[in-house]
Order: structure tokens, then sequence, then C-alpha cells
């Protein structure tokens, strides 16, 4: 079977990542087309992928017959003009979370891919891939360790960059934690509460955090989510499970012990991109298989919009103080 040819949309820190994972070592696809406004940038993924063409924008890049699937890697306010045009012309599309940023939109596209009357969207929820979630879940439902109680998460980032602002501690954050609560669950968010703890002083102007998110379960699992984007030592993502019986705990960083100097260290991952590079290469492989096959291996279009729901109730108690319900739309029957 000859390759898949994929456009990837946005040529930015994920999607220059996703560039080189599909060229190197992703098998069954090509990267056909670079869809990038910004010369400079798409010039630099050009070198990358040489076999692909540039697009400025993706109706030129649909017009032209070099591409069978669509990878969206452009922050999230741009995913839908993107999603929309994809969906008409009947590709099947890996979008980065979030699908888009808040719930009104999502419901759009979920409502565009139920016209066109086939699930093509995948959305980028790359934690359902990584190794630690996926035994943590296998964990909890094999109720070895009795009932799940509680979880304790930690989201630390050492910086961000200078477009982040205070709402996507919420909608480009703590996303991640709003899908791998449910994935981990199996139970949609009820309700998220969030507090500011002390202010980091070397947080950039404008932005309050860390913050302390509740995120509640329909299921009755308390998750408490430590979101915290300036701890400059690193990039930690940690779950701990409390279980009737025992504790579970994921994503402590493993690899050389150096003893020296007196001290005992490890090598702390510095960025996503390597402390889930694993799972990134393997939603993309499943994706690229699925896709030949017809199909998604992976979060749906639904399972976006459910996530961006969640999102606007945790926006709601991040301007209020206040703890908010989610409300959700009920679940179309195409989805089922
Ligand atoms: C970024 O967009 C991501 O998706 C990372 O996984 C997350 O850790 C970071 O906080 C987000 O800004």
């Amino acid at each position: 079977m000859s390759d898949l040819k994929v456009a990837v949309v946005g040529a930015g820190l994920m999607g220059a990542d996703h560039i080189i994972r599909i060229e190197n070592r992703i098998v069954g696809a090509t990267v056909s087309a670079i869809v990038e406004p910004d010369e400079g940038r798409a010039k630099a993924a050009m070198a990358e992928a040489p076999g692909a063409t540039w697009f400025p924008n993706i109706e030129a890049a649909l017009a032209s017959g070099l591409v069978e699937a669509v990878l969206i890697a452009t922050p999230g306010q741009f995913h839908e003009p993107v999603l929309l045009p994809a969906i008409a012309a009947g590709l099947p599309i890996l979008c980065e979370k979030p699908l888009t940023p808040d719930a009104k939109s999502s419901m759009e596209v979920v409502q565009a891919e139920i016209a066109g009357g086939k699930q093509l969207i995948q959305v980028g929820f790359m934690r359902r891939f990584d190794a630690g979630y996926m035994q943590l879940r296998q964990l909890i439902e094999s109720g070895e360790q009795g009932e799940l109680l509680g979880l304790h998460c930690a989201h630390r980032n050492p910086s961000v960059p200078d477009s982040y602002n205070n709402d996507m501690l919420v909608y480009d954050s703590i996303v991640h934690e709003i899908d791998a609560v449910r994935f981990l669950t199996d139970s949609p968010i009820r309700s998220v509460e969030i507090k500011q703890m002390k202010r980091n002083s070397l947080s950039p102007e404008g932005l309050m955090e860390p913050i302390l998110a509740l995120l509640e379960t329909e299921s009755g699992v308390l998750a408490t989510v430590e979101m915290n984007v300036s701890v400059q030592f690193g990039y930690q993502v940690k779950t701990e499970a409390v279980f009737q019986k025992g504790i579970a705990e994921i994503g402590r960083t493993a690899g050389m012990n150096l003893f020296a100097g007196g001290a005992i260290s490890t090598a702390e991952h510095m960025s996503f991109k390597t402390r889930f590079a694993d799972a990134y290469d393997s939603q993309i492989q499943r994706w690229v298989k699925a896709v030949k096959r017809g199909t998604i291996d992976g979060p749906s279009a639904w399972d976006g919009y459910l996530a961006a729901a969640a999102v606007e109730a945790g926006l709601a108690a991040l301007h209020s103080g206040n703890k908010v319900v989610a409300s959700y739309e009920s679940k179309p029957a195409f989805y089922k």
C-alpha cells in the first residue's frame, strides 16, 4: 500500500515535531503538504520534508489533489477554519487538542462531521497513548486495588511562551487532565473548582498561577490538579491514584542515575516533546493505520466536545472562584 499523503497544518513547535516524526519514524505515511502562512517557518519545515509542497492556506492545499489526510497542529483558536473545509472535502483528520477552545464551536464541528455521514476526526489527546496512563486505566478497570477513590495530578511546565495567557491554564493545559481523568475513570467531569495557589513571582506578568483545580467526575471521583507553568526546573506530568487498598503512581521520570558531587541525579524532561514522545509516535502510527482502514483509533470529535464543555465550566470556575457544574448536550446516536 502506498504512503498516506498527509498535509500538516501549522509548522510551529508541535507541527514541526510531527513533520519530523512522520518523515522519520512513522511507517506508511509521508508529509505531502505543509500549510503555513509564515514563510520562514514553512521553509524550515520543508527542510525536514523535502517531498512536501508549501501552501499558505488549507483551501489551496485541498484543491491541489496532493492531500489524503490532514494533521492540524495550529493553536486551538485556529482549528475550526481548517476543520470545516477538511470535513467538507471528506478527508480524515487528526486535530491537536483542544478540538476548539469552546463548547459552541466544538459542537459546530461535531454537527459538520455528522452531516458528512462519516467519523473523520480524531483529537490529539496523546496522553491516552502514554504507557503509564494506559497501565493505570487497566489497573482501575481491574478493581485489583479496590475502588478508585481519588487522583492527584501534577502538570508542570518549566515556562510558557509569550502568547500564553491566563485562560490557557484551563483551555490549553488543564484540558489534558480533563480528558485524562475522564479516560482513566470512564466518567465525564461533573464540576470544576479552581483556587489560586500563592503566586510565583517568576511567572510572566499577568499570569496568576500556579492554580489548583478540583475536578469531580460524575462517578464521584475527585481529582486535584496542580497546574503550574513556571516551575523552571523541568517538564513534569505525574498522577497518583488513591485506591481502597493501595496507591499507584505514574509519570515519575526514569533513566540514568548519576552519583556525583555528593548527590544522586536523574535528568528531567524539559518539554512535552520528549516527555510524551512515545505517546505521540504511537498516536500518529495508530491513526495512520486506522485511516487506511477507513476509521479512527483514538478520541473522537465527541470526546473533543465533552472536553470543551468541561473547559467552559473550568473557565467560569477560574473567573468566579466558584464551583461550576459542567453542562453537556446529549450524545448523538452517530457516536454510539
Ligand atoms: C501545551 O499546549 C501542551 O499541550 C502541553 O502538553 C502542556 O503541558 C502545556 O501546558 C500546553 O501549553
